[in-house]
């Protein structure tokens, strides 16, 4: 299974390639899974699960420099384990980075009083009023943010500002790993992994690719050429948890890339019509 797995993704990526999704150049990938799948030699071959993205690096497929990879963790999460991704100028996001940053930026939902003279609370100790608030939980809060408040006015933005500042607007390639979700929302799969992302924040994430909208105004409108989701294994599922998952998940990655085919039919008619005037 795993080896159908990956020859379909890089079959897939190399049909998009010719197909001149890129433009004819390498293009950037957003990787959501556990696994950096950047291995080399593995009993002897080097085509196994665990390499798809060396191999599309070697085959100049994909530009490691606009390619993130997020919610690596695990028993082999170790940079010599993933060396070629730290070493061909992938960013590699651990899953403990993605969660702390959230998937999304988050504006401070609460206005921010206006600062007020520092107030001396010891001799030794000082605490300014407002933003930002005290660190210490043993003060007493100077104002009327919660705690919970606190946390969200000093987030500098979330996981897709960094997937937007790393692959930028030019192509992009998107896979996903079922078994970048925690087991408790993904059990069947070859290779699960505790301490994942939940479906929800997998489902923000893939939205926020998309157009903005209502629901989701940070959008980034990425410029999808292609998308997979893979390593769902039916024989390890429990009451279809993760074939659920998978489904709804690819439903967004599929909103994604049509959002982004419109916008480049718009644009060649746009193109076409300038010219035909
Ligand atoms: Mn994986």
């Amino acid at each position: 299974m795993h080896r159908r797995r990956h020859a379909w993704r890089r079959a897939t990526r190399r049909a998009l390639h010719r197909h001149d999704a890129g433009g004819g150049r390498p293009l950037g990938l957003i990787h959501i899974d556990a696994h950096a799948d950047t291995g080399d030699d593995y009993g002897g071959s080097r085509f196994h699960h665990g390499a798809p993205f060396k191999i599309a690096t070697d085959e100049g497929l994909i530009d490691p420099k606009r390619t993130i990879q997020v919610g690596i963790r695990g028993s082999l999460a170790f940079e010599d384990v993933w060396s070629f991704s730290h070493r061909s100028g992938m960013r590699v996001m651990g899953v403990d980075e993605a969660i702390e940053l959230g998937a999304v930026p988050r504006l401070p939902p609460h206005p921010q009083p206006a600062p007020r003279p520092t107030r001396r609370l010891s001799s030794t100790r000082t605490l300014r009023p407002g933003w930002p608030c005290s660190a210490s939980s043993a003060l007493p809060l100077p104002c009327s943010l919660t705690a919970a408040h606190r946390r969200f006015a000093v987030r500098q933005g979330g996981v897709l500002d960094e997937i937007y500042r790393v692959v930028g607007g030019g192509p992009a390639y998107l896979s996903f790993d079922i078994d970048a979700l925690d087991p408790a929302y993904a059990p069947g799969t070859g290779t699960p992994e505790v301490g994942g992302l939940s479906t929800h924040f997998a489902q923000q994430l893939l939205r926020g690719l998309g157009d903005a909208t209502a629901a989701q105004p940070g959008g980034i409108s990425l410029d999808l050429v292609g998308c997979d989701l893979v390593e769902v294994s039916p024989p390890f599922d429990t009451a279809n948890l993760t074939s659920l998952a998978a489904a709804n998940l690819l439903f967004e990655m599929l909103c994604v890339q049509v959002q982004a085919e419109v916008r480049r039919r718009g644009a060649a008619e746009g193109e076409g019509g300038g010219s035909g005037a």
